[in-house]
């Protein structure tokens, strides 16, 4: 096989054109069947293959820089310098990660998946390099979606004249986020990738390239031909060349031997340049192609004839998206917005009742935070639903744009805690301690579907104030019904003296329960309260915090900063002095590996949590204050 003697870019130079079609043909059908069994970004990684083989011959990489946006494309890229073999785990323990990754390779530099931030890379290691002196290269490639973000404009803007920046923009246009990219520039793109002149004008191309193998004049007068044929007619050559950008293109993204010619030229004009290639999502394989959906993005394990997927649980996002369409149904003011992930945050049901209260905004979380501030101002209450760690971008426009001008907004964070999967990045165990520092701000964690249901009708009836219900990823469990109420707070269990005071944030309740039963079992009288409503902290529990002789908190996040930080330094301030233990995800980032084995490393599971608080109890002072009594 080809493929399994590619160990470096340096090993595709030497290939001809046929064999460079047979090793995409390899690389695709090895793709199809690692991700059936694994999941995996399929459908993007279909539709690189010819581009990332053309980056690799025509740049010298890891002395030309390769950036990925979003990274969730380079499995070709990894393919192609030297770790097939961590395919067969791919997003597993021991396994190559789903994103570029420093510590898998030299030829990875950037690994945070969070869409959008390439071309600033790019535009910073291509400065570097011009005023170190060094003739290196810096290519980015990203995808017309990751285009839809802020700041790939913010650094257009600069790089338009940083002219000495040695810089290729390998602009991958697929017309797709997950579901088609949407906006004024997805608008413009398509135009030109629909208008019959550009096909006219890529057939003649290839017909050139054709009749003249390798790298002949004939290829260059053709893509010269290309380009001018193109020039006067279409808008997005104007649209990047107004900015002051060199624009390449459009060519076409599976023809290895177009795409070499067009970054060959690009590489030569030792300044920034855009190269706009036109690709399929899912490229090669028919059950992606045609996937309605969203041209398996990021499918789970199928099977490879059919492309049919393994059936799934019900998870956490579907309960909310059937609990948004009754919301839409009872209350005509509630609107959507999704930064371009409408199926992945379960938004898709309401927008096809409500289409014109469901807003795409693309991979634009700090515009989708701030314009709901406005929809909030005109009398309208938006839900805003994003995963947790996208959150994370708009930080500034949750804080001043929506609190402190007191907008009735809900932000509802789908894949909040350890996602594992992943990788670091898309962890959202950042949300409850950067959130805990907004004024005015209610943040719910439900602990299964009745109280998310619950949670999220009280937090769309907040009309002065920002609210936020956050949730894990997967499936939720059975109802865990309260066995009384304190305040807000739900009792789980109570049961013997009034020993362990477990305050177990959202999804953590299971646990708890069940580390409740562990120390029970060992003689340990446990109360177990789920405050529900996480921030701000319910009174209650000074009270019930007074009573015992151990309070313990557990929680899906970051331990700096969070719920249990929170709790803790309200309980010093009413002078409560009962000992403390507090439980959550050290702060670090966590490389991929399962959800559920991540939680035992860090401490989370029923086990470990039991065995520390039963070495703690041991060692608080036996002194009984006289309101500790028998329950
Ligand atoms: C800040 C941020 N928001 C959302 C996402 C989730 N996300 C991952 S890939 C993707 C679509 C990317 O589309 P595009 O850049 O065109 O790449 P393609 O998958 O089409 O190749 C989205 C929305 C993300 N990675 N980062």
């Amino acid at each position: 096989m080809r493929l399994e003697q590619i160990s470096s870019p340096r090993d595709l130079r030497g290939l001809t054109g046929p064999e460079l079609d047979e090793l995409a043909a390899e690389m695709r059908d090895f793709l199809v069947r690692t991700c059936a069994r694994t999941g995996g970004h399929l459908g993007p990684n279909l539709g690189v293959v010819e581009l990332t083989m053309a980056v690799h011959r025509v740049f010298d990489s890891p002395r030309d820089r390769i950036v990925f946006d979003t990274g969730h494309q380079a499995y070709v890229h990894k393919l192609l310098t030297g770790r097939m073999t961590g395919f067969e785990k791919l997003r597993q323990e021991g396994g190559v990660s789903g994103y570029p990754s420093q510590a898998e390779s030299e030829h990875d530099i950037v690994e945070n998946s969070h869409a959008s931030t390439a071309l600033s890379y790019a535009d910073g290691l291509a400065k570097a390099y011009t005023i170190r002196g060094e003739d290196r290269h810096v290519v980015a490639v990203i995808g017309d979606g990751a285009l839809t973000g802020g700041m790939a404009w913010e650094a257009l803007n600069n790089i338009a004249i940083a002219k000495r920046s040695k810089l290729v923009i390998v602009v991958n246009d697929n017309g797709r986020s997950y579901t088609p990219t949407v906006g004024g520039l997805a608008t413009a793109l398509t135009s030109l990738r629909t208008n019959p002149r550009y096909e006219q004008v890529l057939d003649l191309v290839k017909k050139r390239l054709t009749a003249v193998p390798g790298v002949g004049p004939a290829a260059y007068d053709a893509l010269h031909a290309m380009k001018k044929g193109l020039k006067d007619a279409l808008a997005p050559q104007g649209l990047f060349e107004d900015l002051g950008l060199k624009y390449v293109g459009p060519v076409d993204g599976h023809d290895c031997a177009a795409m070499e010619h067009v970054l060959a030229q690009a590489k030569r004009f030792n300044g920034p340049v855009i190269v706009h290639a036109i690709t399929r999502k899912g490229f090669g394989y028919d059950a992606a192609e045609l996937h309605e959906a969203d041209q398996f993005h990021s499918p789970g394990p199928f099977d490879v004839d059919s492309g049919v997927e393994d059936p799934r649980e019900r998870i956490w996002t579907d309960v909310f998206a059937d609990e948004m369409v009754h919301l839409g149904e009872r209350r005509p003011d509630v609107v959507a917005i999704t930064a371009a992930m409408m199926h992945p945050v379960g938004l898709h049901h309401f927008q096809s009742k409500f289409p014109d209260r469901t807003f795409d905004v693309g991979i634009a979380e700090q515009h989708a935070v701030t314009s709901a501030a406005g929809l909030a101002m005109a009398g309208l209450h938006p839900v805003v639903a994003l995963y947790a760690t996208f959150l994370n971008r708009a930080f500034d426009q949750v804080l001043m744009d929506v609190a402190l001008h007191n907008c009735g907004v809900t932000f509802v964070l789908d894949r909040a805690g350890v996602t594992g999967d992943d990788g670091a990045s898309h962890n959202g165990m950042w949300d409850m301690s950067i959130l805990q520092v907004v004024p005015g701000l209610r943040l719910a964690a439900p602990r299964d579907p009745a109280r998310l249901r619950e949670l999220l009708d009280e937090a769309v009836d907040v009309a002065d104030a920002p609210t936020v219900v956050r949730f894990p990823k997967g499936a939720p469990p059975a109802d865990i019904e309260a066995v009384g109420r304190q305040g807000g707070c739900d009792v789980l269990v109570r049961n013997g003296t009034h020993d362990v005071l477990i305050v177990s944030y959202g999804a953590m309740a299971a646990t708890a329960v069940d580390v409740a039963g562990r120390l029970v079992a060992q003689g340990i009288g446990v109360t177990v309260v789920d405050p529900r409503w996480a921030k701000p902290v319910d009174p209650v529990l000074v009270d019930l915090a007074r009573k015992h002789r151990l309070v313990v908190s557990v929680e899906d996040n970051g331990r700096v900063g969070g719920c249990g930080s929170v709790l803790l330094a309200t309980l010093n301030d009413a002078g409560v002095t009962t000992p403390f233990r507090l439980h959550g995800i050290p702060q670090e980032f966590l490389s991929h590996a399962k959800r559920a084995a991540i939680l035992e490393r860090v401490g989370l599971a029923p086990q470990s949590l039991a065995r520390g608080i039963v070495e703690d109890m041991a060692a608080v002072p036996a002194d009984e204050p006289s309101d500790r009594q028998l329950t």
